[in-house]
Formats: structure tokens, sequence, C-alpha cells
């Protein structure tokens, strides 16, 4: 039972400050933004991704993944009844997925990144929810998206680069669990105790 429980509040996501985070200054305040509600942080630090390392993070070789990056697109010229054709040539959701993935390496590996993980109960939801919709134009304000970017793929796929949005927040476990080790080394992830944990999960403080 205790061991059960153990897991539970030890969850372990993945995430990631995009360069265009680290470049606005904007690491303290996101960090800031994952502490204060209890998340732990246990691995952190500030690398320049290789597009080997981006290639592996991001599913590129699942068509699905590809496919709903173009949808996403798509949906928003729907929303502004704009001909996707026009603009991109193609309305063909595999095609502009194919196309977002590429500009995605570039984005990814253009400046350094503050990759971390993160434990606590509930973590892969709970960053999701700090991170917003991937879209900054649907991300809600009070999130680091919705709050710090602002950016549509309706002009980001005209413009050929991908969707600047500042954070990366694995999606599921399974996602996570694959992150962390393709970014971290056991050894480089922490176990300590937070001084609040006493007052946020003890009965008696
Ligand atoms: P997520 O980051 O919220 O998990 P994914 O669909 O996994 O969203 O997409 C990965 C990243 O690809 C996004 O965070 C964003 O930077 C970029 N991206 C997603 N959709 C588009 C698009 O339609 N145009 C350009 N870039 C996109
Ligand atoms: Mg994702």
């Amino acid at each position: 039972m205790s061991e059960i429980i153990s897991k539970i509040k030890k969850q372990r996501t993945f995430a990631m400050i995009k360069p265009d985070g680290v470049l606005r200054g904007l690491t303290g305040e996101i960090v800031r933004r994952i502490e204060v509600c209890g998340l732990k942080i246990v691995a952190l630090k500030m690398i320049k991704a290789t597009r080997e390392q981006i290639i592996a993070h991001y599913p590129m070789s699942d068509q699905a993944w590809i496919d709903r990056l173009g949808e996403k697109g798509l949906s928003t010229f729907e929303g502004l009844k704009l001909d996707p054709k026009h603009f991109l040539g193609t309305d063909n959701k595999s095609e502009i997925g194919r196309n977002v993935a590429k500009s995605l390496i570039d984005y990814m590996t253009s400046g350094p990144v503050v990759p971390m993980v993160i434990e606590g109960i509930q973590a892969v939801d709970m960053v999701r929810k700090l991170a917003g919709h991937t879209l900054p134009f649907k991300a809600d304000m009070g999130t680091i998206r919705g709050d710090f970017s602002v950016d549509s793929p309706a002009i980001a796929n005209v413009e050929n680069r991908a969707i600047h949005n500042l954070f990366h927040a694995s999606e599921t476990l399974e996602e996570a669990v694959k992150e962390i080790t393709l970014w971290f080394k056991p050894e480089e992830i922490m176990e300590y105790n937070r001084a609040g944990d006493d007052i946020m999960y003890s009965k008696t403080y």
C-alpha cells in the first residue's frame, strides 16, 4: 500500500524550456511556476540540443503524430476561412505535418534549451496544465504559453517555421519515461525532500 502511494507521489514527467523561452529570459519565471505549485524539480540543465536528439525526442516516425501536426495547422486555416492550398501549396495533412516536423527540428536546435525532470502527484497532467494549449492563441491565460506567447499555425506554417510556444511538456506517462531516459542519465536525477512536503502531505504538522 505505502509503496503504491509513494509511487503516485513520485510520478515523474519531462519538460523543456525551448530556445525562445531561454532567449526571452523566461527560464526563472517558468521554473518558479513549476516550483510554487509544489512540484519538485529533480533534474535540470542548459544545453544546445543536436538535431539527432530532437529527432529522437519527437515521435518523428509515427505517421499518426505527423498527421496530427498537420491537422492542428489545417483547423486554424478553416477557422480563418483561408484556403491552405493557396498559402501552403497543399491541404494534405501528412505533407503539412512533415513540413512542420522539419521546422520543429530547426526551432529546437536554434538556441539553448533547458530540459528538466519534474516529480509530484499527477506530475504529467499538472505540467501539461501549467504549459497550456499547444497553440498559443488557444492557451488559457494563467498558463505559460497563454501568458507569454502569441502565435498561430496559420502564420507559422506560411512562414515555414514552428510555432514558438516557449515550453515542452510530456503528454503521457509513456512519453515522459521515454523522454527522461533520452535527456538524463539516472545519476543526474536527484532525490531530496522539499521543505513544504510535511505541510502539504502529513496529517499533523
Ligand atoms: P505539444 O508541444 O503541445 O505536445 P505537439 O502536437 O506534440 O504539441 O507539437 C510539438 C510542437 O510542434 C509544438 O509544441 C509546436 O512548437 C510545434 N507545432 C505543433 N503544431 C504546429 C503547426 O501546426 N505549425 C507549426 N508548428 C507546430
Ligand atoms: Mg507533444
